[in-house]
C-alpha cells in the first residue's frame, strides 16, 4: 500500500516552522502540501523544503481534500493541519492502522486516553457540541463501534473509500460528511486517541457559530441523501 502524508495550509507561516521538524516525513512514500491560497510565505516556506505545494482553485477543506486524492496516485493518505492542533508525532501509528486493513482511521480528541483542548477547562462549549453531531451521526447511521470523533480532520483515508464516499462539500463539514458517507456505507473505520495542542500562531478561521448552523443545514440535507 503506497502512503502519501497531505499537509493542508492557509496562511501557516507563523505555526508551520514551529512544528515542520517534527513532521515524520519518511513513514511515507510522498509528502506535499495543499494550500488554500496562503499569502503569508507558507508555500515558499515549504517549497525550500521540498515539499511540493498544489495549490486549489478554490479555497475551503472540503475542496483541498479532493484536490489532494487528485493530486496522488497513493493508495492511503493521511491529513495533517500543521497548526499545533495536531500531534505529528501520531501519524506513523494513523498508517501502521491502514496497514490493518481499515477504510478509515481517525485521530480521536474524544475518546478514552484523548485529550481535547478543551479539556482544561469546566465549560466546553466546543467540544460538547462536536460531541451532539457525533451522537447523532453514531445514532443515524453507524452499525459498527461507536465513532467518538466524526469531525476530526486528522485522519487518514483509503482511495477506494473516499470515491465511495462521493463527498461533495466544499468547507470546513467535510470530515463530518467523510464520517457519515463512511457509515452509510458500512466502510470500516477505526480511532486512535490522540492530544490536541493549542494553536502555535496564526488564527483559525472556522467561527464557531457559522461553523455549527452550516453543520445543522447539512446534517438534514444528509437526511435525505445515499
Ligand atoms: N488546504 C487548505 N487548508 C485549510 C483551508 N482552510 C483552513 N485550512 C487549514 O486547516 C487547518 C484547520 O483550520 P483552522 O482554521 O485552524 O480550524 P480549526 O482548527 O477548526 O480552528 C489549518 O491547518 C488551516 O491552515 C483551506 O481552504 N485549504
Ligand atoms: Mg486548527
Amino acid at each position: 500500500m503506497t502512503k502519501a502524508l497531505v499537509l493542508l495550509t492557509f496562511n501557516e507561516a507563523e505555526a508551520l516552522p514551529k512544528i515542520f521538524d517534527r513532521i515524520p516525513r519518511a513513514c511515507a512514500d510522498e509528502v506535499f502540501a495543499v494550500d488554500g491560497g496562503s499569502r503569508d510565505g507558507t508555500r515558499e516556506f515549504l517549497e525550500a523544503r521540498g515539499v511540493r505545494v498544489v495549490t486549489q482553485p478554490r479555497r475551503g477543506r472540503g475542496v483541498a481534500f479532493r484536490v489532494a486524492f487528485e493530486a496522488t496516485g497513493a493508495d492511503a493518505l493521511c491529513f495533517f493541519s500543521p497548526d499545533g492542533n495536531e500531534e505529528p508525532g501520531d501519524i506513523p501509528g494513523l498508517f501502521s492502522e491502514m496497514d490493518r486493513g481499515w477504510d478509515m482511521v481517525i485521530a480521536s480528541r474524544m475518546m478514552r486516553g484523548a485529550f481535547n483542548e478543551e479539556d482544561v477547562h469546566w465549560l466546553r462549549p466546543r467540544k460538547w457540541v462536536n460531541q451532539a453531531f457525533t451522537l447523532a451521526a453514531n445514532l443515524l447511521w453507524n452499525r459498527g463501534p461507536y465513532v467518538t470523533d466524526t469531525i476530526n480532520g486528522f485522519r487518514a483515508v483509503r482511495r477506494a473509500a473516499f470515491q465511495a464516499m462521493a463527498c461533495d462539500a466544499d468547507g470546513f463539514v467535510i470530515e463530518y460528511q467523510m464520517s457519515i458517507r463512511a457509515m452509510k456505507r458500512a466502510l470500516k473505520i477505526t480511532e486512535l486517541p490522540t492530544r490536541e495542542g493549542q494553536r502555535l500562531g496564526g488564527r483559525s478561521t472556522a467561527r464557531s457559530l457559522p461553523t455549527g448552523l452550516l453543520f445543522l443545514r447539512f446534517l438534514w440535507r444528509e437526511l435525505w441523501r445515499l
